[in-house]
């Protein structure tokens, strides 16, 4: 017998098999056993929905279409049953001063209680007039909203870290919420745009063990960006054997060899995706023959660029933990150990990241 569930709010149903699916789905995600899939059902399946209020700031939109618009509607569907999204300017109905006074009204109303997602970073340079909604600036809409929350949850790398917005010269002075807010809970889930998924994981622990999840020193969610690309990509056999593409469309690429040496950038990004994968076709970008652009790392824009170009030295375990470089790997034998790789990315990416940060303020 089917049973479903509504959301009052925006009236979409989902079945009960699709609603369990994506519950264990999301359980998956966050790492926990199956043993836990009807704690987090029956925290989904409550009727004290935790009111949502969805901010948008510079960004794409990308954000909130790849989560409504996934093809696996369950996903999209389920995260509007388990949440009240009280305020979103993308999909509401209200529009002008009706809009400006549900906002009012839900913070109001649940002060304290609701959950601030954000989606898109804030300008603060000349004061912040590069984002102005109902004639109010991004910051002074973002510190009236986070004030009266009890968490936020950033939705993608502009409102993360500043994304495409913040890439030298940042001419607005983007910059992420956790630039401007200091005493809220904030968890981060970045990617341009990031997997539903980790969003949904995301929420179901706060539902089900009332606290955001834990995370790394950049406020991403350890169970979802506490691994890097490299240590779960499908091709990491051809990168250890030395099997690289080296142009696109070659015999290499054809047979699906690592795209290390056409810049990925999966040695120094750290997310679940070679794992979760979007939407129900299975894909990601590796696994469609395209590099990783780092998209879930602070100023990617600077410091991953060229997206075509290789990391540089990036080193190949081989036998016995020996390791090479790519060029010369299975020929020159360089007896560094293979821990060296995480060791060299960690090094790496910070490097690049102070170099980038550098970069914009010259
Ligand atoms: Fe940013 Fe979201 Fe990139 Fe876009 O809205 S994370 S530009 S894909 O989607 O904020
Ligand atoms: Fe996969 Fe990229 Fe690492 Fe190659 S360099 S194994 S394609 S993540
Ligand atoms: Fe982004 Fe790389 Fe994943 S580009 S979507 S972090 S594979």
């Amino acid at each position: 017998m089917s049973r479903s569930f509504c959301a009052p709010s925006m009236g979409t149903g989902i079945s009960r098999r699709g609603f369990l699916k994506g519950c264990a789905m999301a359980a998956a995600a966050l790492g926990l056993s199956d043993e836990l899939v009807p704690r987090i059902a029956r925290a989904a399946a409550s009727p004290l929905k935790p009111p949502v209020v969805w901010l948008h700031f510079q960004e794409c939109t990308g954000c909130s279409e790849a989560l409504l618009r996934a093809s696996h509607p369950d996903i999209g569907r389920l995260i509007l049953d388990i949440i009240s999204l009280d305020y979103h300017e993308t999909i509401m109905a209200a529009a002008g001063n009706q809009a400006e006074k549900v906002l009012k009204d839900t913070i109001s109303k649940y002060k304290g209680k609701f959950i601030c997602v954000v989606e898109g970073a804030i300008p603060t340079k000349d004061k912040s007039i590069y984002c102005k909604i109902g004639g109010r600036t991004a910051m002074e809409i973002l510190d009236e909203v986070a004030r009266e929350s009890a968490a936020i949850i950033t939705i993608g790398t502009c409102a993360s870290f500043g994304g495409v917005q913040a890439a030298a010269p940042n001419p607005t002075g983007a910059v992420g919420v956790r630039d401007l807010i200091k005493d809220r809970p904030i968890v981060n889930i970045p990617g341009c745009p990031p997997n539903p998924i980790s969003f949904l994981g995301t929420v179901l622990n706060f539902l089900t063990f009332k606290r955001l999840p834990e995370a790394d020193r950049l406020g991403r969610p350890l169970f979802a960006y506490g691994r890097r690309i490299h240590d779960q990509c499908e091709r990491r056999a051809h990168f250890d054997e030395g099997r690289f593409v080296e142009r696109f469309g070659d015999e290499a690429h054809r047979k699906g060899y690592c795209l290390y040496k056409a810049g990925c950038k999966g040695p120094e990004t750290f997310s679940n995706c070679p794992a979760v994968r979007f939407n129900d076709v299975g894909a990601w970008p590796v696994g469609t023959g395209h590099g990783c652009i780092g998209c879930t790392e602070p100023a990617f824009w600077d410091t991953m660029t060229p997206f075509y170009e290789r990391l540089p030295d990036v080193k190949i375990p081989g036998n016995r933990g020996i390791v090479s470089s790519a060029d010369s790997a299975g020929k020159k034998i360089l007896g560094i150990t293979a821990a060296a790789i995480g060791i060299h990315a960690a090094v790496g990416i910070g490097k690049r990241v102070i170099k980038g940060k550098a970069d914009q303020s010259d």
